[in-house]
C-alpha cells in the first residue's frame, strides 16, 4: 500500500466532530450526506429529474444527485436522491423523555414478579377504537413473540389477555375491570388526522370517569407513539417502533412495585 493513499485520505478526512453542529455522516465527518426517496406525479424524463433536484434543494440539500429514477406508471416516477444537508442540530441541547428501566429477560421478570409482587399479574391488551392493526400488539403479547423475544403469554407469572383489534374503549375498559387487570396495553397504529390522540384521550377520560385510572398501569404503543406523547395524554408510559415485550413489562412491573413501595 503506497503511503500516498494515506496522505490523500488524511488530507480529505475532516475528523472534527462538533456535537453542537451535528450532521449526518456519509464518507467523512460533517459531510452531511443523506439519501432520500420520494415519488413525483410526473413522467420519467429529464424534466422530472430536474424537478426532483429542485425539490431536494428546497429541502436544504446541497448538490443533489438523482441516484435512481424509476417509472412507476406513465405519470408517476420514484426518485432516490443523494446529497448533503445544509442544516445541523445541537445534539447537546436535546432532551428526551424516555422509559428509564432497562428491559429484563423473561425469567428475570418472572422472578421479579414473584419477589416484589408475590402473585401472578394480569395484563390485558388490544388495538382500540377503529384501529385494525394487530401485528404490533401481537408482537408484544403472542406466546411466540417477535424477532426472538417471547411475548407476554409465555411468561409464567403473567395472565395475558389479547382482545384483538377494533375494540371500543368502553368494551376494553369493562374487560380490564372484569379481569382485574393490573396492566392495560393499548396499541394505536393509525395516526391519520390525529385519530390516535382522540381515541387515547377518550380512554383516559373514561377510566377517570369510572374511577379506575389509578387501579392499573396504562401503557400505549405504536410506530408513532413516544413516551413524551403518552405522558402528555395521561398514560404511564408509551413505546414506539422496535419495542419488545420485555421493554413494556419491565416498566410495568417495576412501576407496580414502586407504587406498592416494594421496589
Ligand atoms: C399490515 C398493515 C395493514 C393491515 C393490518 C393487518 C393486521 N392484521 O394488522 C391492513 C391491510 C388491515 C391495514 C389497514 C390500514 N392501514 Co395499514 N399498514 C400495515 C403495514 C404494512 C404494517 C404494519 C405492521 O404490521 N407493522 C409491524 C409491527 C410489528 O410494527 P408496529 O405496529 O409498529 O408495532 C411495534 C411497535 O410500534 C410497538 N407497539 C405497537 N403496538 C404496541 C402496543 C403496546 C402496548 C406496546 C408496548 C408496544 C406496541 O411494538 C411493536 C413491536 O416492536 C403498515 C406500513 C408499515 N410498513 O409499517 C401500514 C400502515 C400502518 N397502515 C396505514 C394505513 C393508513 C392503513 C389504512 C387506514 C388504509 C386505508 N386507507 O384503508 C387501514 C386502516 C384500517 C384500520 N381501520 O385500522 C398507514 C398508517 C399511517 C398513519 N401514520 O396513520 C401505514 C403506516 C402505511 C402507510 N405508509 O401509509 N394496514
Amino acid at each position: 500500500m503506497s503511503s500516498g493513499l494515506y496522505q490523500i485520505r488524511d488530507k480529505d478526512l475532516d475528523t472534527t466532530l462538533d456535537l453542537t453542529k451535528l450532521r449526518p455522516y456519509g464518507d467523512t465527518m460533517n459531510d452531511g450526506k443523506v439519501q432520500m426517496s420520494f415519488t413525483l406525479p410526473v413522467k420519467d424524463d429529464a424534466k422530472g429529474q430536474a424537478a426532483a433536484v429542485q425539490m431536494a434543494q428546497k429541502m436544504g440539500i446541497a448538490d443533489p444527485n438523482v441516484a435512481l429514477h424509476q417509472k412507476l406508471d406513465e405519470t408517476f416516477t420514484f426518485y432516490v436522491v443523494y446529497g448533503a444537508v445544509t442544516h445541523s442540530v445541537n445534539y447537546n441541547e436535546i432532551e428526551v423523555l424516555t422509559v428509564a428501566d432497562e428491559a429484563m429477560e423473561m425469567e428475570e421478570t418472572n422472578e421479579y414478579i414473584r419477589e416484589h409482587i408475590g402473585r401472578k399479574i394480569v395484563v390485558v391488551g388490544a388495538s382500540t377504537g377503529t384501529d385494525a392493526h394487530t401485528v404490533g400488539i401481537d408482537a408484544i403479547m403472542n406466546r411466540k413473540g417477535f424477532a426472538g423475544h417471547y411475548g407476554l403469554e409465555r411468561y409464567e407469572m403473567i395472565e395475558a389477555y389479547n382482545l384483538g383489534s377494533q375494540v371500543p374503549n368502553e368494551e376494553f375498559l369493562q374487560k380490564c375491570q372484569e379481569l382485574h387487570a393490573d396492566v392495560a396495553l393499548i396499541s394505536q397504529t393509525v395516526t391519520q388526522k390525529d385519530v390516535h390522540i382522540k381515541n387515547m384521550t377518550e380512554f383516559i377520560e373514561l377510566a377517570e370517569a369510572e374511577g379506575v385510572r389509578d387501579k392499573m398501569i396504562l401503557c400505549c404503543g405504536g410506530a408513532r407513539i413516544t413516551h413524551a406523547l403518552a405522558k402528555e395524554l395521561g398514560f404511564d408510559a408509551g413505546f414506539g417502533a422496535g419495542t419488545y415485550a420485555g421493554d413494556v413489562i419491565t416498566f410495568a412491573v417495576k412501576e407496580m412495585a414502586r407504587r406498592m413501595g416494594k421496589e
